[in-house]
């Protein structure tokens, strides 16, 4: 059975025919999240369009990774300014009018926590979670071996349990988020006002070099995402976790929350590595959770 493969994230989407958990295909584009607020639906609607035109006859089902809380077919931005203000999106429709295929969605992190699992001795590790630290923070999580999505799909948005009460305001209306000061955006709010301004790619080569101002920022954002590994921990009894998204990947970045995470007592400590599938985890786990869920 051949999969259409689709990642929406908040910066990028990614595409691929999945087979066997094997990438074929691979194309990348930029999400549309530039339009004026009203746009944004439209331009999502045109850009789904041209995926299925593109891979049209070379597929058997659809299954997508998105960011946001996907519950019955329907996209619900929990911090709608990471998709530039989109806050609702009835992505299994806009799917379904150019294909008759079956069609499974699932949120982005809950897909990618699947793909790394297949990775793991699944039966001494049964209670894992994968981290994006990317446009947003989001998490995927198994517990006795089962991906947890909830009711009503919003099991895993530990991006949005509380770092510092006196951080900024989250997109999601909450203050102090551990989204608010770790995610890509977050950093990017930081340093795109700096007397230099950069993007956070830049920001990492400037930590990487010893930059005093980038090695703070860079700093906060790991400590954020080691307290929620210890806060996970320590609520779930969490054995394993694993960073994927381009912050969480980025050179550097796991061995600064390792070190914070070590720095914690050793109840708070669990296995850390990165995302063995790297950028590839949403669609290869959407995929396999897509073949599971037809059966
Ligand atoms: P998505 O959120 O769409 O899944 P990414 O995982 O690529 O996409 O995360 C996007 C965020 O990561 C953006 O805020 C972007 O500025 C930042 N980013 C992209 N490339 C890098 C890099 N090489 N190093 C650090 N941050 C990066
Ligand atoms: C946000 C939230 C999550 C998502 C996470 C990572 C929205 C639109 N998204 O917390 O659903 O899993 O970001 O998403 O509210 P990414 O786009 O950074 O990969
Ligand atoms: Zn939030």
């Amino acid at each position: 059975m051949r999969c259409l493969a689709i990642d929406i994230g908040g910066t990028k989407i990614a595409t691929a025919i999945v087979q066997h958990n094997q990438v074929q295909q691979r194309k990348q584009i930029q999400t549309p999240t530039d339009k004026p607020q009203a746009d944004q639906a439209g331009s999502l609607h045109q850009t789904i369009s041209e995926i299925l035109h593109a891979y049209q006859g070379q597929f058997d089902f659809i299954a997508v990774a998105s960011t946001g809380i996907i519950n019955k077919g329907v996209l619900t931005a929990l911090n709608p300014k990471n998709l530039g203000g989109l806050a609702e999106f009835p992505l299994e429709e806009s799917i379904a009018r150019h294909t008759d295929k079956p069609i499974a969605l699932l949120n982005d992190v809950q897909a990618a926590v699947c793909a790394e699992y297949l990775n793991e001795e699944q039966q001494a590790v049964k209670n894992f979670v994968f981290i994006t630290v990317s446009t947003g923070v989001g998490g995927g999580i198994i517990l006795n071996g089962e991906l947890q999505i909830g009711s009503n799909g919003i099991a895993g948005h530990i991006g949005h349990t509380l770092a510092d009460p006196n951080g900024p305001v989250c997109g999601c209306g909450r203050v102090g988020c551990v989204e608010a000061i770790a995610a890509g955006r977050a950093i990017e709010a930081v340093s795109s006002k700096w007397d230099s301004p950069c993007s956070p790619k830049e920001v990492f080569e400037r930590f990487r070099q010893g930059n005093q101002q980038a090695v703070e920022l860079v700093e906060k954002s790991a400590k954020a995402i080691a307290n929620l590994i210890a806060d996970l921990k320590i609520s779930l009894d969490i054995q394993k976790v694993v960073l994927g998204g381009s912050v969480g990947l980025a050179e550097g970045y796991l061995p600064l929350v390792q070190h914070y995470l070590t720095e914690l007592p050793a109840v708070y400590h669990c296995a850390l590595d990165n995302a063995k599938s790297g950028q590839d985890a949403g669609l290869i786990g959407a995929a396999w959770w897509a073949e599971h869920h037809f059966k």
